[in-house]
């Protein structure tokens, strides 16, 4: 979908799209409010035009959501929307590029995508609407699915370990990591925002349930698995590292820690890592900002790829550049 510039401020209705196929109650729902919030105040008070927004998605429930808005957007394979995000971010340094994937898109199919983009710190955010199953194609379990999981793949409960993508983009080198819920739309928002301005590779993973095919034992009808995320299943991680810390670190590391979880603190990654495995321990997940670290250069600045000069506004006709094609081939002769 191409957009045009539209006069500033934009409202709501100007970044409304069509609309998704999603069953009532969706936590999917909540991500595409708190997005919409983010990009109004992108445009409206960080003076962004809408026209340098680009999203990406690749296929799932859950990358329907260039459906959701009106937005110049590219919905393509699955599995594979971080490389067409990369392409974008490369090409044109000044797009703000926002990849929305699943949790089988993004951590199954798309696993190895995911870590070099983080390894390559792309200037992009990855939103994962991460739901434990595959939703669109009737709920088998996906690599994020909690141990003991029963659902049509896995009957008996799930044996195999799920995979934990806070602890693969802290290793691989992300510049913010982080997890949202999506019933809490203004905090979701916020760490929207924190990533979109963070310069580097953004993981935002979302806790966004599927109130179809995700049951839990005791936890019946519409909105009874935000009850069960709510209650049985994540743990803040400031309140992770209030309540954690001394049968985690030692005195002497406590000493130099800050009092309060910091996200930017040199230590950030190595008290996230140990906290997510305290947690785990008790069958937790941590939500909240785990990490922000702007040190490494982006891939583009690797590149030496410029904002003032970019790829996809370069003049490439054979006329134009004559002068230089005819010095590359005499090169070559
Ligand atoms: C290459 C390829 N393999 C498999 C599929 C079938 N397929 C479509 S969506 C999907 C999984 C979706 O799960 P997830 O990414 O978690 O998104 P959700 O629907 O849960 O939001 C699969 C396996 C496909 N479309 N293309
Ligand atoms: S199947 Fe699940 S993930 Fe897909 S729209 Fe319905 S509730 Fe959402
Ligand atoms: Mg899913």
């Amino acid at each position: 979908m191409a957009i045009d510039t539209v006069a500033r401020p934009i409202s709501a209705a100007d970044i409304t799209g069509p609309g998704a196929w999603w069953c009532n109650g969706c936590g999917d729902f909540g991500v595409t409010a708190a997005f919409k919030d983010v990009l109004l105040s992108v445009v409206n008070e960080l003076g962004v035009p809408l026209e340098r927004v680009f999203i990406v998605s690749g296929i799932g429930c859950s990358s329907k959501e260039p459906e959701m808005l009106r937005v110049n957007a590219y919905h393509g394979q699955h599995g594979r929307s971080i490389p067409v995000a990369m392409g974008l971010a490369l090409a044109n340094p000044s797009l703000v590029v926002v990849d929305f994937g699943g949790d089988g898109d993004t951590y199954g199919i798309g696993m190895e995508h995911f870590v070099h983009a983080c390894i390559k710190n792309v200037n992009m955010t990855l939103v994962v609407m991460n739901n434990q199953v595959y939703g669109l194609t009737k709920g088998q379990a996906s690599p994020t699915g909690h141990l003991g999981l029963k659902t049509s793949s896995t009957p008996y409960g799930k044996t195999i370990r799920p995979v934990n993508p806070l602890k693969l983009a802290i290793a691989a080198g992300a510049a913010f990591v982080a997890r949202g819920v999506s019933w809490r739309k203004k905090e979701l928002a916020e760490i929207m925002r924190m990533a979109i301005t963070t310069r580097g590779f953004s993981l935002i993973d979302v806790f966004s349930p599927c109130v179809t095919y995700h049951r839990e034992p005791g936890y019946r009808g519409s909105g009874a698995i935000v009850d069960w995320y709510r209650l049985n299943y994540v743990v803040d991680i400031k309140e992770a590292w209030r309540r954690m810390q001394e049968q985690v670190f030692s005195e002497e590391e406590r000493s130099r820690l800050p009092a309060d979880y910091d996200p930017t603190h040199h230590e950030a990654a190595l008290m996230a890592l140990r906290l997510i495995e305290e947690a785990a321990k008790m069958g937790r997940e941590v939500t909240g900002v785990l990490l922000i670290n702007e040190s490494a250069p982006t891939m583009a600045e690797a590149l030496g790829i410029s904002a003032d000069r970019p790829p996809a506004l370069a003049d490439i006709a054979i006329e134009s550049n004559l002068a230089i094609y005819r010095e590359w081939l005499a090169e070559l002769r």
